[in-house]
């Protein structure tokens, strides 16, 4: 009987590299398995989340201005424990950490820079609600690289970027630039198994995700559009799905189309979420899928960072969707 063995990420990603980088030095495979670990720690501990007196807030408040989850710091440390050791990386930053934390002496020693969210949406755990880890990787020193900053790099300039969704089942979703991937990890064996080869996001969808509470501090465009979708004017039927964490709100949208956005809003002038290590990765997983991440003006990749924590609007989606948004961006409000 033929009982093929199942691939898991690890030789998923030996296999890429000997393809695309024939002498390659396996440096970024290690790398990742870091990533793999620190994610496997942190869902084995959210599986438990109601036993292990994680949950809840711990008073504090981040460089964001937002209450510390006690489930933000764990993870937070599981991936720089795992990151740190790694030998290759010359700097991790993440949106617990106010400023970078230099992992070499000389970081320009380092080939790779790792900035993560360590638990997108962790206020959600209390209610028993998905919550995600989201990655991007840059190189240290990319070419043709003039910045005074080696982290304030454009979007374009990742070399690989994922998420790992903590639901109802724990998957690890990644590009390097060649498409999609999606592993769902197999707790038997403790390893991420593919699962999800070559991820497309459909052209169209019939799903929007926003949270409409903020509508009437949106731009203008936003509320138009929003109108848009629910008049059914191009043949859909639209229907509304939010559940208030990234990771589960892009991955329904990754893999069913339409449109998530976070428009700027009353509170949030510049948007909500952050760009280096929010939108930025989920931008690149969503064009490796074949759909679109604008920050309503233009492309989310090529936004120029002027600082770690710097916040953007965000409109992810389906080609179509994108589409018409951008057209209502463009059109100014019949008076
Ligand atoms: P966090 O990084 O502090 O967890 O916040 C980001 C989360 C995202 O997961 C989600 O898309 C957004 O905040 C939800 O915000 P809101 O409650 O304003 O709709
Ligand atoms: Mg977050």
């Amino acid at each position: 009987m033929d009982r093929r063995l199942p691939t898991t990420v690890a030789q998923h990603i030996l296999e890429q590299q000997r393809l695309r980088y024939p002498g390659a030095s396996g440096e970024f495979s290690w790398l990742l398995s870091g990533i793999t670990l620190a994610t496997k720690i942190i869902a084995a501990e959210v599986r438990r989340a109601g036993l292990n007196g994680r949950l809840g807030g711990t008073g504090e408040i981040n460089v964001q201005g937002e209450e510390v989850q006690g489930f933000d710091i764990f993870a937070n440390e599981a991936l720089l424990q795992c990151l740190q050791y790694r030998g290759n990386i010359g700097m991790l930053a993440s949106e617990e950490n106010e400023k970078p934390v230099v992992v070499l002496e000389k970081p320009g020693a380092g080939k790779y820079i790792v900035i993560f969210d360590p638990l997108d949406g962790s206020s959600n755990l209390d209610l028993n609600v998905s919550v995600g880890t989201i990655f991007s990787i840059l190189r240290c020193d990319p070419e043709g690289s003039e910045a005074s900053d080696p982290i304030l790099q454009p979007g374009r300039c990742q070399v690989a970027a994922g998420y790992v969704l903590y639901g109802s089942s724990t998957m690890l979703v990644y590009t390097t630039g060649d498409g999609v991937h999606g592993f769902t990890l197999d707790p038997s064996i403790g390893a991420y198994v593919m699962s999800h080869p070559n991820i497309r996001m459909p052209e169209r969808g019939s799903l929007y995700s926003v949270n409409e509470a903020n509508a009437d501090g949106f731009p203008e465009y936003c509320r138009r559009f929003l109108h848009w979708l629910k008049s059914g004017e191009d043949g859909t039927v639209y229907s509304s799905r939010y559940i208030g964490s990234l990771v589960a709100d892009f991955h329904r949208t990754l893999l069913r189309g339409g449109i998530f956005m976070y428009p700027p809003t009353g509170r949030y002038a510049q948007g909500k979420l952050r760009l280096m290590y929010e939108a930025n990765p989920i931008a690149f997983l969503a064009e490796q899928a074949g759909g679109e991440a604008s920050d309503g003006r233009g492309r989310i990749l090529d936004i120029q960072p002027e600082a770690l924590h710097q916040r953007t609007p965000l409109f992810v989606g389906s080609k179509h969707e994108m589409e018409r948004l951008h057209t209502f961006a463009r059109k100014p409000a019949a008076v």
